[in-house]
């Protein structure tokens, strides 16, 4: 239990009873849920870190800003305020709201694919924006850092760009065949890690070089801002809001997934820096694919909610407090011997469950073995992210290999308290000192797409 004078910067107003069941009824419920932790019912889960998207908890401020919220269909009040917030943090001219990051996606990234044969790069793609690149008939191709994939190792910016492999991928497709440059910030896919100002400025620059647009993707951009503040010569003075305009002054649009660093259970961001015809075609688009231009997927009330959410993200007091907590958790496992993508990032603790289950091959899926003992241990829900999220190869349909097994631990933004991150650290820690009776799985059903979401398994013997 942490301390030294400090606990959470806030009271609790309002509380959402939480149930904890036995270990014998876990042991049914999973098995009722196909041994699948999605098709888990929220109220048979005692801490769920499934994900921290649209699981935080809203302020005081945020639930009176939403009495006054406009639900005009056009020229909305709430638009005009969020409007002018998401200006003022960014310093973009165009803003459209979207129903939430993936909204931003479908409108944006068909606009900058003229041709065929494009590519859009980044450092990871998250799932759904590889979705979408996809979707609008391009490919996606990811030039992250070796040392991410470097599970003990510290590096400070495990999210950063190989400004090698971008270089290299620019040439090897012709620069003419690139859509856009994606930074996504925090890098998701990676353990949520940081990428630093000057990686930022310097895939600027080799865009602009190439004439290439350079794409935002910020669902976790104060938290990112906070690493750059904390590790990066020259900002440990800077305000976090400066940080984050110098951050948005090398992207030409952002997307953002406004359920993370929002602080709000639903909506999202698209924003563009100065590019008239591309927020002309955006503009147009957005009508059938959201709504209409100045709710785009929101009612008023929750654009009043955001618009007091992004200013209550970039507050260095709840982002200290936040990155803390994963480091709380982050370090009970690893004085316990468990291994975690070192250093944790801003929204979780990856455990890393190659690791840990040697003897489980990729294609019985490790990281589910470990995440669906921590469940009937803890009445813990985390989430895999390996192979069994990877998927199948389209063309020889055989399992692809990830190059990381991971259980995710998501935390929940303002939800949980140091007492229940150190019930999820004794369960763990059980875990992995049980580790060697862990068991694979197989498919019992698996969903030809997007299988790791509905497939159910059978535990191997
Ligand atoms: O879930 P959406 O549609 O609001 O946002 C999609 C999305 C885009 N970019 C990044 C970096 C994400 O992390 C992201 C969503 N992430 C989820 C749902 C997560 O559990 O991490």
């Amino acid at each position: 239990m942490k301390s030294k004078y400090m606990a959470e910067p806030y009271r609790i107003k309002m509380v959402e009873p939480i149930r904890q069941t036995t270990r014998d009824e876990r042991i049914t419920l999973l098995k009722n849920a196909g041994y699948n932790p999605f098709s888990l019912r929220s109220e048979d889960v005692y801490i769920d870190l499934l994900t921290d998207s649209g699981t935080g908890a809203m302020s005081q401020d945020q639930w009176s800003a939403m009495m006054v919220g406009d639900e005009a269909y056009a020229g909305s009040k709430s638009f005009y305020k969020l409007e002018s917030v998401v200006k003022h943090i960014t310093g973009y001219k165009y803003f459209m709201p979207v129903h939430q990051g993936r909204g931003a996606e479908q409108v944006f990234l068909p606009q900058l694919v003229t041709k065929k044969g494009m590519y859009y790069i980044s450092n990871i793609h998250f799932d759904t924006t590889r979705a979408h690149v996809e979707l609008a008939g391009a490919r996606a191709i990811d030039c992250v850092v070796e040392d991410c994939y470097d599970i003990e190792h510290y590096h400070d910016f495990k999210g950063n760009f190989c400004l090698d492999k971008l270089e290299k991928a620019i040439a090897t497709h012709g620069k003419e065949n690139i859509a856009g440059i994606i930074m996504t910030i925090t890098n998701n896919s990676a353990g949520g890690q940081p990428v630093s100002m000057a990686n930022l400025r310097a895939v600027k620059e080799i865009a602009k070089k190439n004439g290439i647009m350079t794409i935002i993707d910020g669902a976790r951009y104060a938290e990112n801002c906070f690493f750059i503040k904390e590790r990066e010569d020259g900002y440990q003075d800077m305000d976090i809001l400066d940080i984050a305009r110098e951050t948005f002054s090398y992207g030409d649009a952002f997307l953002m997934s406004a359920k993370k660093d929002g602080l709000v259970n639903m909506g999202g961001i698209l924003a563009i820096k100065d590019n008239e015809a591309v927020y002309n075609k955006c503009r147009t688009y957005i009508v059938p694919m959201e709504g209409f231009p100045t709710y785009g997927g929101m009612n008023g009330r929750d654009m009043e909610a955001l618009a007091v959410g992004l200013m209550e993200a970039l507050d260095i007091h709840y982002l200290q407090h936040r990155i803390d907590q994963i480091r709380y958790l982050g370090d009970r496992l690893r004085d316990a011997g468990v291994p975690i993508q070192h250093p944790v990032g801003g929204h979780a603790v990856f455990v890393d469950c190659k690791a840990i289950c040697p003897h489980i091959p990729y294609d019985q899926f490790p990281a589910l073995a470990v995440t669906n003992a921590l469940y009937i241990e803890g009445g813990v829900r985390a989430v895999e992210i390996g192979s069994l999220l990877l998927g199948r190869d389209p063309d020889t349909k055989k399992n692809i290999q990830s190059r990381m097994e991971l259980m995710r631990l998501t935390i929940p933004r303002r939800v949980y308290t140091y007492n229940h991150l150190d019930v999820v650290a004794d369960a763990m820690i059980h875990v992995y000192e049980h580790r060697h009776e862990l068991k694979g799985y197989e498919f019992e059903y698996e969903s030809p797409i997007l299988r790791h979401f509905t497939a159910t398994f059978r535990p191997l013997k």
